[in-house]
């Protein structure tokens, strides 16, 4: 039986349903900080939790046996900038109470790292597996920390770790929350209500991105990874493609011909930004575990574009 923490996040809500159509409704255990909403219960086990409860997060692994934890719940970067002590205490001490929780119970265990793991100083184009990581954001911080941290317990403990470093993930099931390429998301949705969007990243800013049906069978393809085949663990670089503003705005026009893109940059989320990769190699990940993206930017925009018109016209 699998654990989800931070269930009701960008990747959890998405993680949670695949899971469950790969290995059984009640073998996926979500859980969340947030209360689940009633219309959604009967569609497996939730139960409530604060991944800074160490107690809690133990007894609900043992009373439903599970042997795999995949740790979500994390302030991304953006809001961890605004607040960094409470970054710092929920991202590291949520990730210590997990792999503690893996350690007791013999679990295998994933967590993300992200492309925030880099910093100024690594290697801005195709940034390799193996380079440089001195952040300059909380989040990065702890994204760098988690890394190593997951090692240390896979070396010391003999825990079976394994995580990815994600780029800016893009869906149209929950929209993320307080990340610095939320931009791309929204671009979408104000594409379809609106017919312009008002972008807070600058143009020629690139930053890795991915589809998040990629990013689901990703972590899926990793975790039954023959672990005596894997060189690395914490984490191997993920991306499908390299993007800025401008490029999105293009491929969109494709479906919406006058859609127009303005800017109006935040210099914080921006600052974040440039201090990130512009596009990072994933060659490590297509050697020890037969990563490949299904989505590129055309097909992925023709998805996401279709998705959320179907949406609003339900929604009318
Ligand atoms: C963020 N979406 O923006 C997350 C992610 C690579 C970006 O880590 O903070």
């Amino acid at each position: 039986k699998i654990l989800v923490t931070g269930a009701l996040g960008q990747i959890g809500s998405e993680l949670v349903m695949k899971l469950r159509n790969e290995y059984g409704r009640d073998q996926v255990i979500a859980t969340d900080i947030r209360k689940l909403d009633n219309h959604v219960t009967n569609c497996g086990p939730f139960e409530t939790l604060d991944v800074t409860d160490s107690q809690k997060m133990f007894e609900l692994a043992k009373k439903y046996e599970v042997d795999t934890i995949m740790h979500l719940a994390a302030l991304l970067s953006a809001t961890a900038e605004k607040k960094p002590l409470l970054a710092w205490n929920l991202n590291m001490g949520g990730l210590i109470n997990a792999l503690e929780v893996a350690r007791e119970l013999q679990c295998q265990f994933f967590t993300p790292s992200s492309i925030g793991a880099f910093g100024p100083s690594t290697p801005k184009d195709q940034t390799p597996q193996d380079t440089i990581q001195r952040p300059i954001t909380m989040y990065g911080v702890n994204k760098v920390s988690g890394e190593l941290l997951c090692d240390y317990y896979f070396h010391k403990f003999g825990v079976d770790t394994r995580g990815v470093r994600f780029p800016g993930l893009i869906s149209y099931v929950t929209p993320p929350g307080g990340g610095t390429t939320d931009y791309a998301v929204e671009i979408y949705y104000d594409a379809v209500k609106k017919g312009q969007y008002t972008s807070f990243i600058g143009q020629g800013t690139y930053m890795d991105m991915m589809y998040m049906p990629d990013a689901l069978q990703a972590i899926i393809q990793l975790m039954e990874a023959d672990g005596s085949q894997l060189q690395h663990r914490n984490a191997f670089n993920i991306t499908a493609m390299s993007v800025a503003p401008e490029t999105i705005a293009t491929e969109i026009r494709k479906h919406i011909p006058h859609f127009k893109l303005q800017y109006d940059v935040d210099p914080v989320r921006q600052s974040i930004a440039e201090s990130w990769p512009n596009s990072i190699d994933c060659a490590v990940a297509q050697k020890e575990w037969g990563f490949q993206p299904q989505y590129d930017l055309a097909k992925m925009t023709k998805d996401m574009l279709q998705k959320l018109q179907e949406g609003t016209r339900e929604a009318v």
